[in-house]
């Protein structure tokens, strides 16, 4: 796959960004990056063919899932075609490439599954598979998601919203804040075996305040497109914060974790300068690396490249501005 290999080194714009990001993890020497503007015409065709389906063909079959659809969350937006849902994804357990996912995650086994919730809680709780999929009414929201790396995506999630189980557990006065394990098991996540340098590291873990937590927006999704989570988009249970950078929403959870004080979380460990705790989805406020103020739209590849779009404050869902209020997003990015 030499022809692959070839464009992505090339300055593509996101595939730039990708590798940009890609270099804090293997701590490779500074990329030199040219002018993003200057490359754009190039790298829309490019990155057509970047997008062209390299697809196993599953071997998960899809097994539905029973769920009401929500009436509040059904916006009339442009679905993402599911291929590139579950085929364009990012899984640093699995590999840096947006095909690793699908591809190297074939074997993964989401049952058994535990997902433990302590802490700061006066009811401590396991949930087992059968509880994931059957404690709680299941409802179907189309969402936007918007990855840091500047593309996006509307996605039909199935699930439930986070605070029907924080409910639940019922939080004592200290939970400030929620914290987010994924599963640490190197036999099924090929990446989590090497060692890189900087400071990145496995397991992933990622946090949110406990009013965020709360917030009706986010949402435990355990299906998308109708059907239970692949492995490649976290089966068997990952979070969805839809107005946050993508990298909020961590899949294949097994530890929830109500605490006091804000945990530490796998990107603002690894670079701390570029990915905030708060990562909350904002047009105004660049990467260090690159402007936040559009984004390219998967799914829409043409022979001239992909349509790109603004991107909204707060992913287009004014109802969280009130959790910031007081806040200096430029800040508590
Ligand atoms: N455990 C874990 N969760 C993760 C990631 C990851 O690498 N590991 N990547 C994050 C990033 S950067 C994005 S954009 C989304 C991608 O979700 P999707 O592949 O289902 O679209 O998952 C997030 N959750
Ligand atoms: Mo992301």
């Amino acid at each position: 796959m030499k022809f692959r290999s070839n464009i992505k080194e090339n300055n593509v714009t996101d595939e730039k960004i990708f590798i940009n990001r890609r270099r804090i993890l293997k701590g490779l020497g500074l990329f030199t990056a040219s002018s993003v503007a200057s490359g754009i015409a190039i790298s829309r065709a490019q990155s057509w063919f970047e997008q062209q389906p390299k697809m196993p063909s599953n071997l998960h079959a899809p097994t539905s899932l029973k769920f009401f659809n929500s009436t509040i969350y059904s916006p009339n937006l442009e679905l993402t075609p599911e291929n590139k849902v579950t085929g364009y994804n990012n899984f640093y357990e699995f590999g840096w490439d947006k095909a690793d996912p699908a591809r190297l995650s074939q074997n993964f086994k989401s049952d058994p599954w535990k997902v433990e919730i302590d802490g700061e809680i006066n009811q401590a709780m396991t949930l087992d598979l059968d509880d994931i999929f059957n404690k709680f009414d299941l409802e179907e929201r189309i969402y936007r998601f918007r990855c840091v790396e500047a593309w996006s995506m509307v996605i039909p999630w199935i699930g439930f919203p986070l605070s029907a189980l924080l409910k639940m557990v019922d939080p004592t006065n200290n939970a400030k804040y929620v914290a987010f394990q994924t599963l640490y098991d190197p036999e099924q996540f090929p990446n989590q075996g090497k060692k890189f340098s900087g400071n990145f590291s496995f397991p992933y873990i990622e946090g949110l305040r406990i009013d965020e937590a709360m917030h009706p927006l986010t949402f435990v999704a355990v299906g998308l497109y109708g059907n239970k989570l692949l492995p490649q988009n976290g089966a068997p249970i990952r979070l969805v914060v839809p107005w946050k950078y993508g990298f909020k929403s961590i899949k294949s959870i097994v530890n929830i974790r109500l605490t006091e004080n804000e945990p530490p979380t796998t990107w603002n460990i690894s670079a701390p300068n570029e990915y905030g705790f708060y990562a909350n989805v904002n047009p105004n406020v660049s990467h260090p690396r690159w402007s936040q103020a559009s984004e390219r739209i998967i799914g829409s590849e043409g022979l001239f490249g992909a349509k790109r779009q603004d991107t909204l404050l707060f992913n287009g869902y004014p109802e969280v501005a009130e959790l910031y209020k007081n806040m200096n997003l430029h800040k508590y990015y």
